[in-house]
């Protein structure tokens, strides 16, 4: 076991849990390093995807909608001075790389794929396992966006709701710097609403509890370089925008149970030439 009877009890209680020192320094090291490597060989000059950190404003273009089973790159909102050129190196201005990064790319494989990953999902009591989403977030200093109050189920929703989120801090995350904040408990309230796929082409919300989060009960998830935090994927959570000189990068796994439904109209889909893969 990788968690303790009291951890479990924790993680089910709260919606997640904080694990400190999960991953080695050197691991963290290995994984910024390969994302720089990833974004210096980025050509960004045909990209004109601006990703946006306020969910409700995401856009809905094919670069996205078609990430799930590739290795992409997405803009910080403030990236660009108005006529679109960027307003710093794009080493500084990539908001995140998604989203199939732990299927192909060697380095973010095996550090997906280990086994002590691999025995904390079964501590977790997800049955046969797949690993839905990988996800690499840089908070860049200055101008890293703020991503608003959400649940991870709204946008990888399964029937039932049943999906992890692993976060893994690659460097110290503060209040700072734009960390996580969590609604301890929050999970237990159900989902808010779902964003799907219309038959026409494009995304919507079907929303099912119009009231506002009780963005009051959010406490602030400061952790340190290496470790790991789980939030269920019902766990109302968020970041501030990191206005500090510090950046904040960050690697989020999402695991799903194949005996889980995963709806067609999900935004993530995969070709059947890359299906999802366990551990
Ligand atoms: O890392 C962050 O700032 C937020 C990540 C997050 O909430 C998510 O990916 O669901």
């Amino acid at each position: 076991m990788t968690l303790t009877a009291k951890q479990r009890d924790e993680y089910d209680r709260d919606g997640f849990l904080v694990l400190n020192d999960f991953a080695p320094a050197a691991s963290c090291d290995a994984l910024r390093a390969r994302a720089g490597e990833l974004v210096h060989d980025f050509e960004p000059s045909d990209i004109v995807s601006i990703f946006s950190t306020r969910e409700q404003n995401r856009r809905s273009d094919d670069y996205f909608l078609n990430s799930g089973d590739k290795i992409r790159f997405f803009f910080e909102e403030d990236a660009f001075h108005p006529d679109g050129t960027l307003k710093q190196s794009k080493e500084q201005s990539i908001n995140k790389i998604g989203h199939a990064l732990h299927d192909l790319d060697p380095v973010f494989n095996e550090f997906s794929r280990r086994p002590s990953v691999e025995r904390l999902v079964a501590d977790l009591g997800i049955n046969r396992p797949l690993l839905l989403q990988g996800m690499y977030i840089f908070k860049q200093p200055r101008i890293g966006g703020e991503v608003t109050c959400h649940q991870d189920s709204t946008f990888l929703y399964t029937e039932p709701p049943a999906i992890a989120g692993l976060w893994f801090a690659l460097e110290d995350a503060t209040v700072e710097n734009g960390c996580l904040w969590a609604i301890p408990g929050g999970h237990t309230a159900g989902l808010k609403s779902r964003w799907l796929r219309n038959a026409e082409g494009g995304m919507r919300f079907e929303v099912f509890d119009s009231t506002p989060w009780p963005e009051e009960k959010l406490g602030p998830l400061e952790v340190s370089k290496g470790s790991l935090i789980i939030l269920n994927g019902l766990l109302p959570h968020k970041s501030l925008a990191n206005r500090s000189s510090k950046s904040r990068h960050a690697y989020t796994l999402h695991v799903i149970g194949a005996d889980c439904r995963y709806p067609e109209t999900n935004w993530l889909q995969r070709s059947p030439e890359l299906p999802l893969r366990g551990f």
